[in-house]
């Protein structure tokens, strides 16, 4: 479900904020088009992480495409990718990716959700995303 009180908010109002000031790592997206990437990509990026991005552009739809992701493990055990369909983690999820899975996301709103989380050990390359909303 669209939650339009929600992205139009303050972000720093909601849970999103306070992961994003521990963490320092993901944003809100209001373009168009654009991309995300993993802390430090493309270099390793950094264990213990939890990174939120919340893409917004306004639009119908969006496709988030997953083109390069080189992350620990292939179980989703240890670091991994969750994309929700909707502007929070408690949204339905529309997949999950690790070790070198890539795939091509779809929203059925105007918002998607994109977690990023490393445990304490083996860090990697991580991952790149495009999005794109119509
Ligand atoms: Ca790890």
């Amino acid at each position: 479900m669209y939650l339009p009180g929600i992205v139009m908010g303050n972000p720093c109002s909601n849970v999103l904020c306070d992961r994003l000031s521990v963490n320092n790592c993901g944003w809100w997206l209001y373009s168009t088009e654009g991309y995300i990437t993993s802390p430090n990509y493309p270099q390793q990026y950094p264990n213990n992480m939890d990174c939120v991005w919340v893409i917004s552009p306004g639009y119908e739809v969006i496709e988030l495409e997953f083109l390069h992701v080189e992350l620990e493990g292939s179980d989703c055990r240890f670091d991994g990718i969750q994309v929700y369909d909707g502007p929070s983690i408690n949204q339905r999820q529309l997949g999950r990716l690790c070790g070198n899975q890539r795939s091509t996301f779809h929203s059925t709103g105007k918002t998607l959700t994109v977690r990023f989380t490393t445990d304490s050990s083996q860090t990697y390359q991580g991952f790149r995303a495009e999005y794109r909303s119509t």
